[in-house]
């Protein structure tokens, strides 16, 4: 395929998936190149901060995930409708990649005595205080459509929703958790009801 957009990253969704999702949601093609062990070690000087995903336009490398998420989402009218919007759109993003940290560091924990640990205390104490900070948010900024802020779909409800379905994957809690806040429930009816490229794109990666 030769595509203007090529991305990098590991045969995995963790911070590759967001940007994914932006290219299925607009309907736009990219070479969605998977980089494995033996091919990272030789790649990753040439990389700019040595480390994926990085997505290619051209001659030009773009280095991390939420740089590459604005930059897309900024062509592709997901960024928000002005700059204060952006902002705020950008701030959700922010917190929503703190939360995919969080759960990335358990999921690719090998130990299990730790991994358990982990999972107990981000259930507990990690995941509803975010949960419950990025409802508060939802509740002054969504305009009750489905969205984080706004009455449109923007690159922070593609990152919160694969987020929590990577969180659900991973078995730390089922979906029925996010299920007692508003805005994941009627998210995920946005996305799968009303976005049909990515409600395929999910049913694909969920098969
Ligand atoms: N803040 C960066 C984090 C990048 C990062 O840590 N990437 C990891 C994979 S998620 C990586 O490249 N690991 C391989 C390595 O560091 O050699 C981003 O959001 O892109």
């Amino acid at each position: 395929m030769d595509s203007r957009f090529k991305l990098y990253y590991f045969d995995a969704r963790a911070r590759g998936e967001l940007i994914r999702l932006i290219f299925h949601a607009a309907g736009e093609d990219f070479e969605d190149i998977k980089v494995y062990q033996g091919m990272w070690e030789k790649l990753k000087p040439a990389m700019p901060f040595h480390t994926l995903p990085v997505l290619e336009i051209g001659e030009q490398q773009l280095s991390q995930s939420l740089s590459i998420a604005r930059y897309l989402a900024n062509i592709f009218d997901m960024a928000g409708r002005n700059n204060l919007e952006k902002a705020l759109v950008d701030s959700a993003a922010e917190l929503i990649d703190e939360l995919l940290s969080d759960a990335l560091k358990i999921i690719y924990e090998r130990e299990h005595k730790y991994k358990a640990r982990a999972t107990k205390k981000f259930g507990a104490i990690t995941l509803p205080a975010k949960m419950h900070r990025l409802e508060e948010f939802h509740s002054k900024y969504g305009k009750g459509y489905g969205y984080i802020v706004g009455n449109d779909l923007t690159y922070a409800d593609l990152a919160a929703y694969s987020t929590f379905d990577q969180i659900v994957a991973a078995a730390i809690v089922p979906w029925e958790y996010f299920e007692q806040f508003p805005y994941p429930s009627q998210l995920k009816k946005r996305i799968l009801d009303g976005e049909p490229r990515l409600s395929q794109y999910f049913r694909y990666t969920n098969s």
